[in-house]
């Protein structure tokens, strides 16, 4: 009996594995498995069968009806799924891959913060283009040919200008307040905006220089906007930024765009003001350029003189990057080397 039930047991799996439709397999389970089967007819026998016979052959018959059975289901998925559960079985304990991934520039998680913290104080986000005419970046920001404070500025000429005040030629720009007159000829105050965004210097890198650097300008323009408004935002959003309350103050500087015009700098982020090596003892550090726009800027914009008054300012982004997440150099944000990218 035992020989019988594996033959039929061998018969069975050969036939399943020439089995090519659904049907063939239901067909094969009727005939060997059914009721009037010859499978079947052994099982219901083995109770005819002495105690020692049964004990034999009960647990073997039991066995092969299983394995048939679960050979029945396999290959029934295997023609469901189109797949061979015999050589395409997934192990699901195994380990699973770690999946490498990447990680954001700290200057974007800078920016992105930026962005968070101005537009939830009701600032736009504005734009202008990193090519740029010389009106843009210069002449229309109070600053026409020949004049000094052009050199402040070390600039990638694309197309020169004939120098004759039409601002016709072509800059890498050197700083976003290109972005100020831009927005101001297509929008009437009062508004409040930051563009942040890329800029280029022909400057020679060290550990706080780049050629290829980022700011993000901020302009407040309307009716008696006053130094008071520009440092209470200014200090509002070092605050939120560094996630503790910070001083801020400005000291008398020269931009030809603005006046009066301040160095601006916040209370150091490493020792509060006490003095440290980091502020080389002062309790500051500098952020920036600000000041209130010179009337000649707004009347650039298409604005009538003396009829508004705003603040700007220009802040480099990777020296806020560099505060916030202690790099001490700014060749790093650039240098593709993934030890560095992959800290944040
Ligand atoms: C300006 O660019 C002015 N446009 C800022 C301004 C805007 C003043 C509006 C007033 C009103 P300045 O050249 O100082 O100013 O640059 C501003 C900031 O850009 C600097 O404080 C510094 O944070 C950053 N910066 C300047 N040059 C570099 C450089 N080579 N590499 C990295 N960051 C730089």
């Amino acid at each position: 009996m035992k020989e019988r039930i594996k033959q039929l047991k061998n018969e069975i799996e050969e036939l399943l594995n020439n089995s090519k439709t659904l049907k063939d397999i239901e067909d094969i389970r009727i005939k060997y498995l059914g009721k009037k089967s010859e499978f079947n007819k052994i099982l219901k026998s083995l109770k005819d069968l002495t105690q020692d016979e049964k004990k034999e052959i009960g647990p073997f018959a039991n066995e092969a009806k299983k394995s048939v059975y679960a050979k029945i289901e396999n290959k029934k998925h295997t023609i469901e799924l189109n797949f061979d559960a015999e050589t395409e079985w997934i192990d699901v304990t195994a380990p699973g891959k770690k999946i490498k991934k990447g990680s954001l520039n700290p200057l974007t998680l800078v920016q992105r913060d930026i962005e968070d913290i101005f537009t939830s104080m009701g600032f736009e986000i504005a734009d202008g283009p990193e090519i740029e005419t010389e009106f843009f970046n210069f002449d229309g920001a109070n600053m026409p040919p020949n004049h000094s404070a052009r050199d402040m500025q070390d600039t990638f000429w694309i197309k020169e200008g004939c120098n004759d005040g039409m601002g016709d030629g072509q800059v890498l720009r050197t700083h976003t307040t290109n972005c100020q007159l831009r927005y101001m000829q297509s929008h009437k105050p009062p508004f409040r905006i930051i563009a942040p965004g890329r800029v280029f210097r022909q400057e020679a890198t060290d550990a706080s220089h780049e050629h290829t650097f980022h700011q993000f300008e901020a302009l407040v323009v309307g009716k008696n906007v006053s130094v008071a408004n520009f440092l209470s935002v200014a200090k509002s959003f070092f605050s939120s930024f560094f996630g503790k309350e910070m001083s801020v103050r400005v000291r008398p500087s020269y931009f030809p765009f603005v006046e009066p015009g301040f160095e601006f700098d916040i209370s150091c982020t490493n020792c509060s003001g006490d003095g440290c090596s980091t502020c080389q003892n002062t309790g500051w550090l500098e952020i920036g350029g600000a000041g209130m726009v010179h009337q000649n800027v707004l009347v650039s914009g298409g604005y009538e003189r003396d009829k508004y008054t705003g603040f700007a300012w220009g802040f480099g982004l990777e020296r806020l990057a560099m505060m916030k997440y202690k790099i001490d150099d700014i060749r790093l944000f650039h240098s593709g080397d993934i030890r560095f990218g992959r800290q944040f």
